[in-house]
Order: structure tokens, then C-alpha cells, then sequence
């Protein structure tokens, strides 16, 4: 591995992306090594603190695994290293003929969660289109959009990240901020210490919830009922903003209505929390209403049921009052760089994109494929097959519901090329395997909407015969015959300027200030002034736009599939991914320091539960859904820990992949999220092993 970096000595500032994060870190480099990374201060994400994974940057970048040379596979299954040369020019060559033959709409690109949400997914947005295929897709069709439509529709804007320090009640619903997001501790801390009330919805005990003042264990995928609950309580005692519901708003009279039902026992018989928590909850938001901040995080969407629920919750944010507030509901500007993606430029002709009859809001507000969609398109069921697709930092092959189709899927294709630094489950089923550039390898703006600040990380170094994302898009694009329109700078850096041209700030300013600088200073009520950018220009309780395509116009409530269907040959609910700090999806299981510490998986459950199946700690079980099975050890928790009935399993396991149970087509009707976190299954004991005689015969 022939390495090059910047400076041969020194320190360069920059940001980690080891997760979307983004904390201001610091590298150290000695004698042209990449020696040391520990935090930067004075950024307001992370204050001078790092979490594990941050250093962990540097046993990738020099991973003995780490690919470095393109990979062609030969006719018996393994791979031949080739020429970067070689591969470009195959890969293109191939583009050209499934162009040609099939129609460019028969190609698709898919950015994964390991180049996150920003520039690099840009690049991947305007490559297919600028090849002619509106067929793009990506993980977050399985991560925030679920999140983002239903803030969208009820508000016209999302703010992941509310000021939490400036709460006086805090509710988190099925999200785990110590593992997944370890800086908003920090607010949540001092949220606490200036005596903020905290209250978890979650049916584990997630470590957050150790903290809480209420913690409340609903059914998985039950939080609308809670959420219903919460607004029929606030209208029937009348403690909301009515004068914000008066000027401000569209369909209250409806929701009022719909919600009446939800009483707290009703919320009680289908969440499965108890009613006096519920009117518990509900007196904290009157008490400390409007400085309320109210927080969904996976656990909510991961259901074919969440967009509603965050809908709902959404529609309490604004009933609290919370909407402009600093911890509730405000909208980030954006500081009005150039785009790289072409939606705009370019109107979509030709044949559909994929799942966009089926789910016709993610496409139209995220521009996104349905990724599950894609499956079936890729196996040839629907009405024209997808036969090519580059993916770029995902490995869908782990991370994608239903495994046993997507494995099928991927294997069906004329050309799977994948990008990725390790042989993965994906890469293994790819024509091409090319080597990715981490992120100390490129220079990319970020932006912190929450702060309104702007960064730009630093290329640390280089890595012989590595191209890093954008010179991938460059290359493949000047050969496709379209680099000159589409990918016309020769790196980063003039990207970089080319985005930045329409403002007033350059590339070296921005490297002259790692601690990020402010666009635009925050203005909290603007709704009070400007309206709100939904169709209506008012929050929509009640949503036209929604009714017209056939959708819930309110975010009606439906029991999860498992409580539906009631199948008793299902009697457990599994939920998936629950985040451990040192993992992120699939990836850093081949860091030997991070995998002594959760050597393999396991699957968690009640005592009472196990007991009752005669299972002890650490025996191997079977677990059944109707999709598929795994062979996984029990670990027994703790009877507060897990709600009785509910086992869980982390998701991104290689070896145990947790997606052969989950489901492809039991989807959002909004977002077309796929049933991840509330799966009916069965558990089984595996028969006793045959013993071994040892008498002589
Ligand atoms: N260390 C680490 N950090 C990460 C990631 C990682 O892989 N590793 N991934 C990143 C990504 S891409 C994402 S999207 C975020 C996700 O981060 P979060 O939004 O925080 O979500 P999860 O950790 O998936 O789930 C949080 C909790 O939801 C609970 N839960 C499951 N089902 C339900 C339910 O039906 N209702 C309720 N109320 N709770 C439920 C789970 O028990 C879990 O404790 O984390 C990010 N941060
Ligand atoms: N059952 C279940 N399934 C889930 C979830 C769940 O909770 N339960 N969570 C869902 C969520 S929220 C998400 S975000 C998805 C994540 O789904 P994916 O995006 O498929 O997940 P990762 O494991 O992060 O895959 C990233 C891949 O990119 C590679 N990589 C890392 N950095 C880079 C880079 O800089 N460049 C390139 N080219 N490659 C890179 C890594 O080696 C890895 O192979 O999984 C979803 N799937
Ligand atoms: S939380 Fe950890 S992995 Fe994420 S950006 Fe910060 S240091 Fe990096
Ligand atoms: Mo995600």
C-alpha cells in the first residue's frame, strides 16, 4: 500500500465520517503516516470529544484487508486483480451495450450509508441522470426518509436535530443517542442538569432510557397510539396552541375528531402501555409546554406504520406549541451553494422510475427508487428489467430486508460493479469489486443546518491506484460521453469552488475555519413571517396533496402487522438494529479490537421468556419468521430490560444476517419503508446434538 499524505508532518483539522456525525477531529501525521486522530475543539458538534469509532478511521485507511486493486470475477467465482484502465474501460463498455440494447433505464446507481447524505451522494444522483436513467436509489429509503416525509408533510421542512439543552421536557421515541449519535449526549446532559424531564418510548431498555423519568415499553411499532393518545389528551383537556391551530394550521376539526377515541385505555389496549403512564405523559407535556422536544429516531419508521406515527408526533410538536422554538420544531436555511444533482435541471421522460407508481410520495419528495421495488425489477417480474448497477459504499446483500431475494436479485444482473474497501457479502456477488478512497481521502463541504455552519474536510492523503468518488463518477462519465457537460472539474477542489461560486465564501476560507463558520445566522418563528412551505403554505393536519393520491389525509393509525395478523405460529416479535457503539451497519466487524468486544451475535430475550422455552444463556436457538431463519445464540436479559414478547437482534452481521427474517413487501403506503423492527416470529430450540458413544462396540 503505497501511501502519499499531504504534509509529511503535522496536524490537519478536519471532520470524521466515521458516521453522519461529523465531529471536528484532528490528524496527525509523522513521517507520512496517519499516526494518531483525537478530537478537535471548539466545533459545536462535538466540543473536543470523539467517540471509539473516531480513531478507528486509521485501522481501515491501513487495513490488511483493504481492497486496492480493481477486481474482475473469472467464470469459476473468484476474482482477478485488473488494471484501473482495464476496469473503467470494461465497465463503460458494458454501460454502453445495456444503454444501447435495453434503454439507459435498465441501469441504476445506489449510494450506500458509507458515503452518508451529502456531497458524495450527489455525485451518484447526477451520474445516472446525466446517463439517462431515472433509476437511483439508496439506504435511505430504509433509514431517515421515513422520518423526513412525515415531518414534510405535516410542516413542509425537517430538522433532525432539535436544540435539546433548550427543552424543559424531552420525549424520545425509539432512537438511542448514546450508541447512535454519542455528541447530543452533551445537550441531553445539560438538558438534564438545568432540570429538563426526560421520557423514552422504547421496548427495550436502550441505555438512554436509564436516564429517563418515564420509561415506557410500548408494542413495537404501537407508538401511534401513543401519539394519538398524547393529542386527544391535549385537545379534551384543552391545553394546546389554539392560536397557532387557528391562524396556522389546515384540518384540526379532523384530527380533533379521529383522535377522540384514543383515551388512554384505548392507547393502553394497543400500545400496551398502561393508561395512567399515558395521562402521566401528558401532564408532563401540558406542565412544561411549548419548550418540549420531541424526538423519533429509527425505531419509529422501521414499520409499514411509520410515516403516520411520525406524522402524529409531529402534529403534537405543533399542539404543544413547540413549532419555531429553538428545541422543538424550527426550519434551517440553507446557504445557497450550487447543486450537484440535475432533478431540477431536467424533466424525467421515458419510462418510470422504479417504485414510483407504488410509492409515489418518496419520489416525489426525496427523488429516490424503492430499493425493495428494485428486487423484482432485477428478477425480471416487472414491467422492464434493471440489468446493470453500480452501488457505491452499500452492502445491501447484509443490509437490505428479505436477503435470500436481494442475493438472488443482485446475482441476476448483466453488470453489478461495487465500490466498497472490503470483500463484502455484496462485493462478493459483484463483476467488478473497485477500491474505495475513505473519507480521509477526499475533500468534501458539509453542512450542520442545526448550527448553519459550513465545513470542508481535508484529503489527507492518497493511496496509490485509488480513485476516490468523484474521479469514479469523472472517469466512468468521460468515457460514457457525457464527463465534459456533467463531470467537467478535474478533482474535488474545483468542485468545491464551482459549488461555492454563488456565495461569498471559498475553499481556503472554509479550510481556514475547521471550526466551522456560520452562512447565516438562525431565525427561529419564521413561519410567523413567511408561512410555512408546505402546499397550503400551513401546517397540514390534514393533508389534500396525500388524500388526492389515495393516502390517509390524517395520520390514521393501523396496529402493526403483528398484531393484526395475530398468527400463533408467530408468537414473538422481533426487532432489529438497535446501534452498539463500536458497530456501524456492517461495517468494523474486521476490527479485531472492536470484535473482542461482541465476538458474534445474538439474539435477546426475556427471562421469563426463555424460561418458559427451556432456553439458557448463550444456547443456540433457531428463529422463524415467515420470510426465513437463523441459528443464533440467546443472551437473556434482564426482566426490565426487553418488553416480555419482543426479542431482539442487531442488524449488519455478516455471518448472521438478521434480514433473511425481515420483510420486502409488507411497506409504508407513504414511504415504502419495509417492516424491519416489529417481525412476527417463532424460536425453536435446536435438537440435541447426536452424542458420540463412547463406549467401544
Ligand atoms: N454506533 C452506531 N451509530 C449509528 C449507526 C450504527 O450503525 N452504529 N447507524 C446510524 C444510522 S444510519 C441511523 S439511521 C441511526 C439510527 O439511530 P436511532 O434513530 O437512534 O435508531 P436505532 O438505534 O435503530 O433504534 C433505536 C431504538 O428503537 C427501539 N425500537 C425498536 N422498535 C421500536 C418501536 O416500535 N417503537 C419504539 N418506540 N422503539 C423501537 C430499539 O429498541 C432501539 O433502542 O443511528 C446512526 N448511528
Ligand atoms: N434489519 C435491519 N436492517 C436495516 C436497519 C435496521 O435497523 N434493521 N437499518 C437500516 C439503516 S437505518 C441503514 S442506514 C442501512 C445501512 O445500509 P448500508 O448503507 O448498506 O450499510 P453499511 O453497512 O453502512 O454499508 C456501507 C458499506 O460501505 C462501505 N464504505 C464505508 N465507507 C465508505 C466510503 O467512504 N466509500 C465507499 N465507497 N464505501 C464505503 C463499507 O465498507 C460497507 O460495506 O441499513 C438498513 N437496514
Ligand atoms: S460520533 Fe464518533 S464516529 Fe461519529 S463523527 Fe463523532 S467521532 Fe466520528
Ligand atoms: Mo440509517
Amino acid at each position: 500500500m503505497k501511501v502519499r499524505t499531504v504534509i509529511p508532518d503535522g496536524v490537519v483539522p478536519t471532520l470524521c465520517r466515521m458516521c453522519d456525525t461529523r465531529c471536528a477531529i484532528n490528524v496527525h501525521i509523522k513521517d507520512g503516516v496517519i499516526a494518531e486522530i483525537t478530537p478537535f475543539g471548539g466545533h459545536p458538534v462535538n466540543h473536543g470529544r470523539m467517540c471509539p469509532r473516531g480513531g478507528a478511521a486509521i485501522d481501515l485507511f491501513y487495513h490488511p484487508d483493504r481492497i486496492l486493486r480493481p477486481l474482475k470475477r473469472k467464470d469459476d467465482g473468484s476474482f482477478a486483480e485488473i488494471s484501473y484502465e482495464q476496469a473503467l474501460d470494461e465497465i463503460s463498455t458494458k454501460l454502453k451495450a445495456l444503454k444501447t440494447e435495453h434503454g439507459a433505464h435498465t441501469v441504476g446507481a445506489w449510494k450506500g450509508e458509507g458515503i452518508g447524505f451529502y456531497q458524495q451522494e450527489g455525485y451518484v444522483r447526477r451520474f445516472i441522470r446525466a446517463f439517462g436513467s431515472p433509476n437511483y436509489f439508496s439506504n435511505d429509503s430504509a433509514c431517515f426518509n421515513g422520518r423526513y416525509l412525515g415531518y414534510h408533510l405535516v410542516c413542509g421542512f425537517w430538522n433532525a436535530f432539535p436544540e435539546f439543552d433548550r427543552a424543559k421536557l424531552i420525549l424520545l421515541f425509539g432512537t438511542n443517542p448514546p450508541m447512535c449519535h454519542p455528541p447530543f449526549m452533551r445537550e441531553l446532559a445539560d438538558a438534564r442538569q438545568n432540570g429538563a424531564k426526560l421520557i423514552v418510548i422504547d421496548p427495550r431498555l436502550n441505555p438512554m432510557a436509564c436516564y429517563a423519568d418515564i420509561f415506557a415499553q410500548p408494542y413495537p411499532g404501537a407508538d401511534g397510539a401513543l401519539g394519538w393518545g398524547l393529542i386527544n389528551y391535549l385537545i379534551q383537556s384543552k391545553n394546546y396552541d389554539s392560536e397557532l391551530v387557528e391562524q396556522y394550521a389546515v384540518g384540526f376539526e379532523k384530527i380533533a375528531a379521529y383522535a377522540a377515541k384514543f383515551t388512554p385505555r384505548y392507547v393502553q389496549a394497543q400500545s400496551g402501555i398502561y393508561a395512567h403512564v399515558v395521562e402521566e405523559i401528558a401532564q408532563l407535556i401540558i406542565k412544561n409546554r411549548p419548550d418540549i422536544s420531541i424526538f423519533p429516531g429509527a425505531g419509529l419508521e422501521h414499520h409499514e406504520n411509520g410515516v403516520n406515527s411520525v406524522r402524529a408526533l409531529a402534529i403534537l410538536s405543533c399542539l404543544s406549541g413547540a413549532l419555531g422554538r429553538p428545541c422543538g420544531l424550527f426550519r434551517p436555511e440553507f446557504m445557497g451553494i450550487r447543486e450537484l444533482t440535475v432533478d431540477r435541471e431536467q424533466e424525467l421522460t421515458g419510462p418510470k422510475p422504479i417504485g414510483a407508481d407504488k410509492f409515489p410520495v418518496l419520489h416525489d419528495i426525496r427523488k429516490e427508487c424503492h430499493t425493495m421495488t428494485a428486487m423484482n425489477y432485477m428478477l425480471g417480474q416487472r414491467e422492464y428489467p434493471l440489468k446493470g448497477l453500480i452501488v457505491t459504499a452499500a452492502n445491501p446483500a447484509v443490509t437490505n430486508p428479505n436477503t435470500a431475494k436481494v442475493e438472488k436479485a443482485l446475482q441476476n444482473h448483466d453488470l453489478l460493479v461495487v465500490n466498497d474497501f472490503f470483500m463484502t457479502k455484496t462485493a462478493r456477488l459483484a463483476h467488478y469489486i473497485l477500491p474505495a478512497a475513505t473519507f480521509l481521502e477526499r475533500e468534501e463541504l458539509h453542512f450542520f443546518p442545526k448550527y448553519q455552519t459550513v465545513n470542508i474536510t481535508r484529503r489527507i492523503a492518497t493511496v496509490d491506484g485509488v480513485l476516490d468518488e468523484y474521479r469514479l463518477w469523472h472517469e466512468l462519465s468521460q468515457r460514457l460521453g457525457f464527463g465534459n457537460r456533467y463531470f467537467p472539474w478535474k478533482n474535488e477542489t474545483e468542485v468545491n469552488q464551482w459549488l461555492l461560486e454563488p456565495t461569498d465564501v471559498t475553499v481556503e476560507f472554509l479550510r481556514d475555519h475547521p471550526q466551522g463558520y456560520v452562512y447565516k445566522p438562525i431565525r427561529y418563528q419564521k413561519y410567523l413571517t413567511e408561512g410555512l412551505p408546505t402546499p397550503t403554505g400551513k401546517l397540514e393536519f390534514a393533508s389534500e396533496y396525500l388524500k388526492l393520491l389515495g393516502l390517509d389525509e390524517i395520520p390514521e393509525y393501523t396496529p402493526p402487522y403483528h398484531r393484526r395478523k395475530n398468527d400463533n405460529r408467530f408468537p414473538f416479535v422481533l426487532t432489529t438494529g438497535a446501534r452498539k457503539s463500536l458497530f456501524y451497519h456492517s461495517r468494523h466487524q474486521n476490527i479485531p479490537r472492536f470484535r473482542n468486544v461482541h465476538p458474534e451475535a445474538e439474539m435477546e430475550i426475556h427471562p421469563g421468556d426463555a424460561a418458559r422455552l427451556q432456553i439458557k444463556d448463550r444456547e443456540e436457538v433457531r428463529v422463524i419468521s415467515e420470510m426465513g431463519q437463523l441459528t443464533i445464540r440467546a443472551s437473556i436479559k434482564h426482566p426490565t430490560e426487553l418488553r416480555r414478547g419482543v426479542v431482539e437482534i442487531y442488524h449488519g452481521w455478516e455471518d448472521w444476517r438478521v434480514n433473511f427474517l425481515t420483510h420486502d413487501e409488507i411497506n409504508d403506503p407513504i414511504s415504502g419503508f419495509p417492516l424491519l423492527k416489529a417481525v412476527p416470529v417463532r424460536i425453536e430450540k435446536l435438537p440435541a446434538p447426536i452424542q458420540a458413544s463412547t463406549k467401544p462396540v
